[in-house]
């Protein structure tokens, strides 16, 4: 089942939330900032041990201080124009984190609107990428709880008129 809220992913409580991260997986500004502010240099020292990670891709540490249990940490492609697969890397990003979730058990997740902020990706096909992508994923456990937490208006706005 799918849900959409406008609220700060750092207070969500449930199994999962998604990482807006870079490669690094160090941290960084604006979600990935907030998580990590949030979750205490715990996530720090454990991303330290997980050698990065390549867009598309998606990894999976502790929660620490946060309420949720754990985060799935993945990294969006850069917009580039568009000519550069970022529309498959995007989906490779929901795709992964939904696929851990379902190999973990998980019951929930929640998912901010990755590459929409510092990355560029225009809100528009982010959304309709997103949305697809979990949809088709919860074919495979229809029972999974999927938050799509917006934080600002535009993306709020966006997902309400697709869902
Ligand atoms: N809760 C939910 N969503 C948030 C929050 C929050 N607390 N804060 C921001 N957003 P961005 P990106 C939304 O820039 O585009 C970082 O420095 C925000 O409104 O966080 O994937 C990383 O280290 C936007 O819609 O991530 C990378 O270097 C969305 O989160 C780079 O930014 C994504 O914005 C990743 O860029």
């Amino acid at each position: 089942m799918i849900h959409l809220t406008k609220s700060d992913i750092v207070c969500f409580l449930g199994d999962a939330i998604v990482n807006a991260a870079n490669s690094s997986l160090l941290g960084g500004g604006g979600v990935d900032g907030a998580i990590h502010r949030a979750a205490g240099m715990g996530l720090y020292e454990e991303c330290k041990t997980l050698g990065g990670c390549i867009p598309g891709d998606a990894k999976v540490t502790g929660g620490y201080k946060l309420n949720a249990k754990y985060v799935i940490h993945t990294v969006g492609p850069v917009w580039q124009g568009g000519g550069n697969n970022e529309a498959e890397v995007l989906a490779s990003c929901y795709k992964q984190c939904m696929e851990i979730a379902i190999e973990m058990g998980l019951g929930s997740i929640a998912f901010p609107n990755v590459s929409t902020g510092v990355y560029g990706f225009p809100k528009p096909l982010a959304a309709d990428i997103a949305i697809a992508t979990v949809k088709q994923m919860l074919l495979l456990k229809p029972e999974m709880e999927v938050y799509f937490v917006c934080f600002d208006e535009e993306n709020y706005r966006l997902y309400k008129e697709l869902m």
